[in-house]
């Protein structure tokens, strides 16, 4: 891969010098290719060519693979993202919260069963009351890949939906979602990181908002007895294990190389209910969960049962080993552990700095009484709205700075020793980007494997980068090579709502599947139906069963042909299609849409999939495969006939 990457540049190069920049930029010149920076960007590499060249390895030509997969969250579009790094070339759409038509996510059975199985009884029946089968939006933040010693280790993909105080998977060997559990007790689930050491056993999730202890109405506008929740769910099953009472609410988390702690900021400790309120303090805080002593806890009964959760008391004075309260100034936001597995960097926001915690003075905190503020052993002042922080693996960290629409490179050691009193300058380098930066990503940074080489940050605005398409503007994202102390623009490319946050893993560490496999447990349940309908999926027996006033009807499909090209049910008949794609190629796909139905979804090869509906009107219906497969892709239809009600 890397290979290619060098002699595809060279190639480039050696043409920018003899055939000039024209015929370059012709070669990359396409979309959202690498290098849609502009002439600046094209010129650098066409004048240099030497290996050295600024923006080195930043191209990927038509053809070629990226070297990095990233994962992106979406924020309010509620779906995973999966992009090539370098090129930024957008790879697959995966939804999660969100409906999809095209997929028929929150459509077929299959994906309800997910929706719907991890949600509370409170919510079943707010979605009862209003007429809904799933919840319809998501809020999708952070995305993180499991780890196993400290590096990703491509089993699966952890998000949080803020809107909805829910958590969910990704299986990477499909890339599709097979988890949603709704959070008891917090609400609106921001900040999540798995655990990194030894592996991810726990998937920590913050609640940022608060709400009574038990939140049946019978306190409503008393925030002294508000609370708030930070949770851990087993990994392996998506289950609860336990959850921690703070005092405070919880914006962002992490976890260390450990396996002892984690982290959360809390940009209310004030627990404020309003703007002015909430920034009133000086100082928040960082909390610190002792998870060996929180596991204690819950083995030793020191809990109670809320909901069906065990809740451990951790806040403020409670005289216990399970939390502890860092002061950290004004309304911190980003919480991002440093690879050096020593160093964790909260971003200050409303504070000019960073704080810098050495986690391991943290026993001491813990247990020899030590001041929490003697645990930070720097607070650089950086610039303005310092958010997120990323790392490269050699010593350096790469604060976002909202305000400044900055990303500051500083020395993490140099502001540690500026704090002890010595007279060095940890700031490396300010580079402008455009415009006002949250998230930031490098390549494997919040693991041990971060490399020096990309520079991803995230802005929240474009505003006059692209073409006015209206009130509503996309964002913006922009790719910087590393090249020592200077960060090279080499992408700038808007995305619809919203680029909220990025992981970059190197792509021999995803290997996902090109077909299904039969007896994939996607569709466990439609097997159970249809060996209760005495068909065997396995052996494809393509097959109507009338059940009363129900109908489910098996066929398979192989481009370009259902197997069933006509069937008849009654009007008013509950219809369940359950649709085998036989094709057993790479990258055939077909769907099933029903017209008029509000009915679609998509079949992967060798992947089963069924959906139900009402024939609710008489006469004829047509569906057809929405996913081009074939010359014959078009004729690839059949009908449904509707018999009218017997009046
Ligand atoms: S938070 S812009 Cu939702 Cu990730 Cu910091
Ligand atoms: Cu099958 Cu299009
Ligand atoms: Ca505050």
């Amino acid at each position: 891969m890397k290979e290619e990457h060098k002699s595809g540049l060279s190639r480039r190069a050696l043409l920018g010098a003899t055939a000039g920049g024209a015929a370059l930029a012709g070669a990359v010149g396409g979309g959202r290719l690498a290098l849609t920076g502009g002439a600046a960007g094209l010129g650098v590499l066409a004048s240099t060519g030497a290996a050295s060249a600024s923006g080195e390895g930043a191209t990927v030509a038509p053809g070629q693979l990226d070297e990095y997969y990233g994962f992106w969250s979406s924020g309010q579009c509620g779906e995973m993202r999966i992009l090539g790094i370098p090129s930024m070339r957008e790879l697959m759409r995966v939804p999660v919260f969100n409906i999809c038509s095209a997929t028929g996510w929150g459509i077929t059975n299959e994906s309800k069963k997910i929706m719907t199985e991890g949600l509370t009884e409170k919510t079943k029946k707010y979605l009862a009351a209003n007429g809904l089968e799933v919840p319809r939006n998501g809020d999708l933040h952070h995305v993180h890949m499991s780890f196993t010693e400290g590096k990703y280790d491509g089993r699966y993909l952890f998000m949080n939906d803020k809107a909805n105080t829910r958590v969910a998977r990704v299986r990477c060997d499909v890339m599709k979602c097979d988890k949603i559990v709704e959070i008891p007790n917090a609400k609106g689930i921001h900040g999540l990181r798995p655990q990194k050491w030894p592996r991810t056993n726990y998937v920590f999730a913050n609640g940022e908002d608060e709400v009574p202890m038990v939140n049946d109405g019978t306190i409503l506008d008393k925030p002294e007895e508000y609370v708030n929740f930070y949770t851990a769910l087993n990994a392996d099953d998506m289950t609860i294990a336990w959850q921690v009472m703070v005092s405070g609410n919880l914006d962002n988390t992490d976890a260390d190389y450990e396996g002892k702690y984690a982290f959360s900021t809390s940009y209310n400790s004030e627990m404020g209910m309003t703007l002015a309120d909430m920034t009133s303090a000086d100082m928040d805080h960082v909390v610190v969960f002792n998870i060996a002593e929180i596991e204690k806890g819950i083995a030793d009964g020191d809990f109670q049962e809320l909901n069906g959760v065990k809740v451990i008391d951790g806040r403020k004075g409670q005289n216990k080993n399970y939390t502890r309260y860092i002061p950290i100034p004004n309304n911190p936001h980003g919480c991002n552990m440093a690879p050096d597995k020593i160093h964790l960097c909260i971003g200050g926001k409303l504070s000019p700095t960073v704080s810098v915690i050495d986690v391991r003075k943290l026993d001491d905190v813990f247990y020899k009484d030590a001041d929490p503020r003697s645990v930070v052993v720097a607070e650089p002042e950086l610039g303005l709205g310092p958010l997120h922080t990323a790392f490269d693996g050699q010593g350096r960290a790469y604060t976002t700075l909202f305000l400044d629409s900055q990303v500051v490179v500083w020395d993490i050691e140099k502001a540690v020793r500026a704090f002890a009193g010595e007279a060095v300058d940890p700031i490396v380098t300010k580079q402008d980007v455009h415009y006002q930066p949250g998230h930031n990503s490098t390549a494997e940074g919040e693991t041990l494997d971060a490399s020096a080489k990309f520079y991803i940050t995230m802005n929240k605005f474009s505003k006059d980068r692209f073409l006015n398409v209206g009130p509503l503007k996309p964002e913006n994202e922009q790719v910087f090579t590393i090249d020592g102390d200077k960060l090279t623009l080499v992408h700038d490319g808007p995305t619809f709502a919203e680029p909220h946050d990025s992981i970059i893993v190197h792509a021999s560490k995803v290997n996902p599947l090109s077909v299904w496999n039969r007896q994939d447990q996607m569709w466990a349940e439609t097997r159970k139906m249809a060996e209760a309908d005495g068909v065997d999926l396995d052996d494809y027996q393509d097959t109507i069963i009338r059940d009363g006033n129900k109908v489910r009807v098996y066929m398979s499909s192989q481009a370009p042909q259902f197997a069933i090209e006509a069937f008849t049910v009654k009007q008013g008949d509950e219809v369940t299609v359950i649709v085998t794609n036989l094709d057993d190629i790479d990258d055939l796909t077909h769907g099933f849409t029903m017209g008029n139905h509000g009915v679609a979804m998509e079949i992967g090869p060798q992947a089963t999939s069924s959906v139900t509906f009402i024939a609710a009107q008489a006469g004829v219906y047509w569906y057809y495969c929405q996913w081009f497969c074939h010359a014959l892709h078009m004729e690839m239809r059949g009908r449904m006939f509707v018999e009218p009600k017997a009046s």
